[in-house]
């Protein structure tokens, strides 16, 4: 595959300052010849990304932010824009992830927003989608994803953009879906982001897989087809478990 593997860390609001030290210990194992396998990021909160960016620079470890607001500033109390993230060092921002589809009502309209908006600023946007234990109860896993990635692309993305696929009853839950499962929708999931983005571009997205990805599961949800790494939260904290999930590869 020409896809370079990313596996990255969603630190969610988890981090103080002590927490820096995990970053640096992430470095200490991302050694060459890990560094020339995959590439490695970690969304903290943004309160620590501008404090570990000399700890992540110097480990060629990437920063990413967990959200952005639309616009690059503006009269918008509590938000951040993409334009700050990228201006204090992050190279990625997390948008559209399940936690704020369901707990602040964000739509695949705002996150196409978000994620254009990412991109203006020189950020990588890394979309997620994923159903809900109901939907794939009911036989509408793949539609539902289907339709996710139509809204939440915006159409003229580069093949730079990541997509994480992050089924909601699998985050946090320590429950995964089935490799065969995975592999039928990471399929499904590359066709239809060359649907929406055409002229090829599909090939060098890269679509993680994002949901209780943990050292013991690694290896097999990572050898699927058409996975192009992790997105990885609880497990992300700690640079042992972290660093054991990218060794997977
Ligand atoms: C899914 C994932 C990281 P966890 O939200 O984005 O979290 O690995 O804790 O299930």
């Amino acid at each position: 595959t020409p896809r370079r593997p990313l596996v990255a860390g969603n630190w969610k609001m988890n981090g103080l300052l002590a927490s820096l030290a995990e970053i640096a210990a992430m470095g200490g194992v991302y050694d060459a010849p890990l560094r020339a396998r995959l590439e490695l990021v970690v969304c903290p909160p943004a309160t620590l990304i501008g404090m570990a960016v000399d700890i992540a620079t110097q480990a060629s470890i990437g920063l990413g932010g967990q959200d952005c607001h639309t616009a690059p500033a503006g009269a918008h109390t509590g938000d951040i824009s993409a334009e700050m993230l990228k201006d204090i060092g992050a190279a990625y921002v997390i948008v559209g992830h399940s936690e704020r589809r369901a707990g602040h009502g964000e739509t695949d309209a705002l996150v196409q927003e978000k994620a254009a908006a990412a991109l203006r600023a020189g950020l990588t946007p890394i979309i997620c989608v994923g159903e809900t234990r109901a939907e794939r109860d009911a036989g509408d896993a793949l539609t539902v994803v289907g339709a996710q990635i139509a809204g939440s692309l915006p159409a003229d993305a580069p093949g730079s953009i990541v997509v994480a696929y992050e089924p909601v009853w699998a985050i946090g839950t320590g429950l995964t879906p089935t490799v065969a499962d995975v592999a039928q929708m990471h399929a499904f999931a590359r066709e239809r982001v060359e649907a929406r983005l055409g002229g090829g571009k599909s090939a060098s997205v890269r679509i993680l897989y994002g949901g209780s990805v943990k050292p013991s599961n690694a290896r097999d949800l990572l050898s699927v087809a058409n996975v192009d790494g992790a997105l990885v939260g609880g497990a992300s904290l700690a640079a042992k478990d972290f660093m054991a999930i990218a060794d997977a590869y």
